[in-house]
């Protein structure tokens, strides 16, 4: 017995001396092999008388099966311990920091728009939205320009060469205006496919911002430019009420009150009395200077009349303001070409990291 318990004693520390699975496989094949200690032993058994050999047998089975138990108990602490070491190796250190990304950012005139739509929104305004490119009659029939207006000339509009339903090329629109149109229209229709009259027709109360294009580009012009169109329509909306809702708005826009108004006679084909709205600030480097900022008027009954709205009741205000003319005050940004040159140094100012 003590030599069998030799042989496994042999064998674990064989088996425990290795350090790597295909030495572990040599190290088995000297006891389990063919020609190993144990095979050996196996082989002697026949050289027994048969009772001895029972015995004997049993216990050269039990001895084998101790150094299997111990050749499989190593194989899996080798396994473990590769796979450890593999582990290790390949260990990443979370705590370290990011290469970085190259995060996007709001432009200035979109964080501009954003907060134009927020005031207004504030005071009850909807948002409209509209296409790009618009139909003839929506972009300059509907708001009472003329058929010989130069506004509708190609050196003043891009056309686009396709046909609409009434033959007339497509344009890219030329102010935010027609998105109005379409609003006023469908709040009109909506109310109309729901209620015998006009009597219980809500006011309506909308901003239409959004790009527009026309053909110009110089120092102060960009052949697409932002412009938000303001429009209350109601049955007692007078131009002090415009007054009002404007001088709130650059409150609000500018977060500052010492701001003055004033409206100078104009004119616009859209509007019957219209005004250019002037801005001063009393303060600060634009101080005591006038500085232009929006066109505005009361709503021409003709364009009362396209909203399917009886001027005879129905009257109201409207106003233009350019967007980037805005943002232009607020940051002290010189020149509008500044918005469009894709230069990260200008544009990274208005997204600190
Ligand atoms: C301006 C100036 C004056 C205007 C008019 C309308 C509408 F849809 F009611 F006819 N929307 N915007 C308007 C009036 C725009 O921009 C300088």
């Amino acid at each position: 017995m003590t030599e069998l318990q030799d042989l496994v004693d042999q064998a674990e520390r064989a088996f425990a001396d290795v350090d790597h699975a295909a030495a572990l496989e040599d190290a088995k094949a000297r006891f389990l092999g063919k020609s190993g200690a144990i095979t050996a032993l196996m082989k002697e058994l026949a050289q027994l008388a048969p009772d001895q050999k029972r015995a004997r047998g049993a216990a050269i089975n039990l001895a084998k099966q101790a150094v299997e138990h111990a050749l499989q108990a190593r194989r899996e602490a080798l396994a473990e311990a590769e796979l450890t070491s593999r582990l290790t190796a390949q260990a990443i250190d979370v705590t370290l920091d990011g290469r970085g990304q190259l995060g996007g950012g709001i432009h200035p005139v979109v964080r501009s728009w954003i907060r134009i739509e927020e005031i207004f929104r504030s005071i009850g305004f909807d948002v409209a939205d509209g296409p790009e490119i618009e139909d003839d009659w929506t972009n300059f029939t509907a708001l009472n320009s003329p058929q010989n207006h130069p506004a509708r000339s190609m050196q003043d509009t891009f056309y686009v060469d396709v046909n609409d339903a009434r033959g007339q090329p497509l344009l890219l629109r030329t102010h935010t205006s027609p998105m109005q149109v379409r609003h006023a229209r469908a709040q009109v229709r909506a109310h109309a496919e729901t209620s015998p009259g006009m009597s219980t027709l809500a006011d309506i109360r909308v901003i239409a911002p959004g790009r527009t294009y026309r053909v110009d580009s110089d120092a102060t012009h960009s052949p697409m430019f932002h412009q938000f169109e303001g429009l209350w329509i109601g049955r007692d909306v007078s131009m002090a009420d415009l007054k009002g809702v404007y001088t709130g708005f650059l409150h609000a826009f500018f977060e500052r009150d010492d701001i003055k108004l004033r409206f100078r006679p104009s004119y616009f084909p859209f509007t019957e009395p219209s005004a250019e709205v002037d801005m001063m600030f009393d303060s600060g480097p634009l101080r005591g200077r006038w500085l232009e900022i929006s066109g505005a008027g009361q709503v021409h009954p003709a364009v009362v009349r396209n909203f399917g709205l009886d001027p005879e009741v129905f009257i109201g205000f409207a106003f233009g303001s350019g967007i980037e003319r805005l943002t232009m005050l607020r940051y002290g940004i010189g020149d509008l070409r500044q918005f469009y040159a894709g230069d990260l140094r200008f544009l990274e100012q208005f997204n600190p990291a």
